[in-house]
């Protein structure tokens, strides 16, 4: 593997040997960008979750920034990455749904553009675009979703190799690993997908019963109705009746033939795994819980288990922070932590993600740069995973493509009133599992405009400032006919700006 690496180095040539001068000693950062998986603002501490502990998240924030108004373009996994991978929106990447596109590996990317400027690049853990990484010195990437207990990786070579342990402490070895071997005289950029925290949320047996005491509150609106809002009603992503006791829950009395991810797992794996989770299912079993009960007794197991799957996440994170600090990195090194979006911890009733609505749409984002970014800056401004590509281009001195179409979020950190855009644009159009309608809309710091198309033909209006909660649709009220005129022209705007011609026709078959 190193052998490869350092050939792919040689093979770079004279613009390799020319970037050796500028490199990471002539002042250009290097880079860690850390994506997890499913992971929501909402479950972590430095972002105001009082019941769990993220102490590593919320070091880089502390070293750095926390965002709280960063937005992804399109909530879902492949479509996540491939839009911070390109800088593109995915009607401009093609890259629209994890179920039907195909990513075309070929087009620029922001790997592409450091590696020619002479940094040394690897994509490690989750990816989820299949196909071959360009752009990367190195890869060893999880097959599609992965599996949490001794996953396979597939190397440059293109073959599956099986790996013992779980997933998140094997993506920072091998990590960590690419790091030791590196060329300590050229910066490099490491990229580092996490499969944490996404479903079926299967925590390290290092972390079962981590959070067994707590009792975690509903949120508010658990128990969502859906009144005036159509959309929300047509989905199939509720604890109550989506979420599975034995699939996702692990009790495996309710699976006939066993589950795959459990199945997976050695005898000693499976030993801790019986115990733990085999006490909680003779308990559930004397309780007999129906209707209410059992719901909320589903919500306390769901939270316990992605909870549990995010403290090694963090732990893992740590490990990141304490490689770069030990190895005097810290101070040339960026830091960002991203998720590819967010999730449902119960509002609305809910896991999954892909709705416009705030916990999905939303992301946790935070970054530490130093010498650039202040310690302790809380940011919110609206950034998107758009900005991702262009940041590091701009960070690195290398000019980011006209086609990229987010922005260097550098600039806020030059001057308190800078801002990168007032409208946030989204476009989902997964129409598949977990029946959410396509949607498209666009956000304001007040104001959120959702027009569903397709599964469901509606508008949705959102007085932010009133109902954070995302409750009451306000489009068609008295009252309200102003700010949705102005929120239907800002989308007009960004739909023309961004060029996306589906939207185009989408919002023209019903403009009451
Ligand atoms: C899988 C999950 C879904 C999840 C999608 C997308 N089902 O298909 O619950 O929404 O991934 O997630 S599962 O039965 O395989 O667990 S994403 O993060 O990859 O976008
Ligand atoms: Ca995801």
């Amino acid at each position: 593997k190193i052998k490869l690496l350092i050939g792919v180095l040689v093979a770079f040539g004279s613009q390799g040997a020319e970037a050796q001068s500028t490199g990471a000693r002539a002042g250009r950062p290097n880079i860690v960008v850390i994506i997890s998986d499913d992971h929501a603002f909402q479950a972590i501490s430095a972002y105001g979750n009082k019941l769990v502990k993220t102490p590593n998240i919320d070091r880089i924030a502390r070293n750095g920034v926390r965002f709280d108004k960063a937005y992804v373009t399109n909530s879902i996994c492949g479509p996540s990455r491939a839009v911070i991978l390109t800088g593109k929106y995915s009607h401009k990447n093609g890259f629209k749904d994890n179920e039907t596109s195909k990513f075309d590996h070929g087009q620029d990317n922001f790997a592409k553009h450091l590696r020619a400027g002479g940094y040394q690049t690897a994509w490690i853990g989750k990816m989820h675009l299949a196909g071959q990484p360009q752009g990367f010195d190195f890869y060893n990437i999880l097959p599609d979703q992965g599996s949490y207990y001794n996953p396979e990786f597939i190397g440059m070579d293109g073959r599956l190799i099986k790996k013992e342990g779980y997933v998140t402490n094997l993506i920072e070895d091998i990590s960590e690993e690419w790091l030791d071997a590196r060329d300590p005289d050229k910066p490099f950029c490491l990229v580092i997908g996490h499969k944490a925290t996404h479903r079926t949320w299967l925590p390290d047996t290092a972390d079962f019963g981590r959070y067994d005491s707590v009792d975690f509150p509903l949120p508010p609106n658990f128990y969502d109705e859906y009144r005036t809002r159509a959309a929300a009603a047509v989905q199939d992503m509720s604890i109550d009746k989506t979420m599975q006791m034995g699939y996702d829950l692990k009790m495996l009395s309710y699976s006939k033939k066993g589950e795959p991810s459990v199945n997976r797992m050695n005898a000693a794996q499976r030993a801790r795994f019986d115990a733990y989770y085999g006490a909680i299912e003779a308990d559930l079993q004397s309780k007999k819980l129906t209707g209410k009960a059992l719901v909320e007794w589903k919500y306390q197991r769901y939270l316990k288990d992605y909870y549990s799957t995010a403290a090694s996440l963090d732990r893992n994170i740590g490990r990141t922070l304490d490689y770069l600090e030990r190895h005097k990195l810290r101070d040339n090194t960026i830091v960002i932590y991203l998720s590819d979006q967010g999730f449902y911890l119960g509002e609305h009733g809910w896991f999954d993600k892909r709705f416009m609505y705030e916990e999905s749409f939303r992301t946790p984002l935070v970054m530490s740069y130093p010498g650039v970014i202040k310690p302790g800056t809380v940011s919110k401004q609206l950034v998107m995973n758009l900005d991702i590509a262009p940041t590091l281009l701009d960070a690195a001195g290398i000019a980011a493509p006209a086609e990229m179409q987010g922005k260097s979020m550098l600039p806020l950190f030059k001057s308190e009133a800078a801002e990168i855009r007032d409208a946030v644009y989204y476009h989902y159009y997964e129409n598949g599992e977990h029946s959410v309608s396509p949607h498209l809309g666009v956000s304001t710091k007040d104001y959120k405009l959702i027009r569903f198309y397709n599964r469901v033909d509606s508008w949705e209006l959102f007085d932010l400032k009133r109902d954070p909660s995302e409750q009451v649709n306000v489009y068609g009220q008295t009252g309200y006919e102003t700010i949705s005129a102005r929120m239907k022209l800002i989308l007009r705007t960004l739909i023309r700006q961004f060029d996306d011609k589906d939207a185009e026709r989408n919002i023209n078959s019903d403009d009451k």
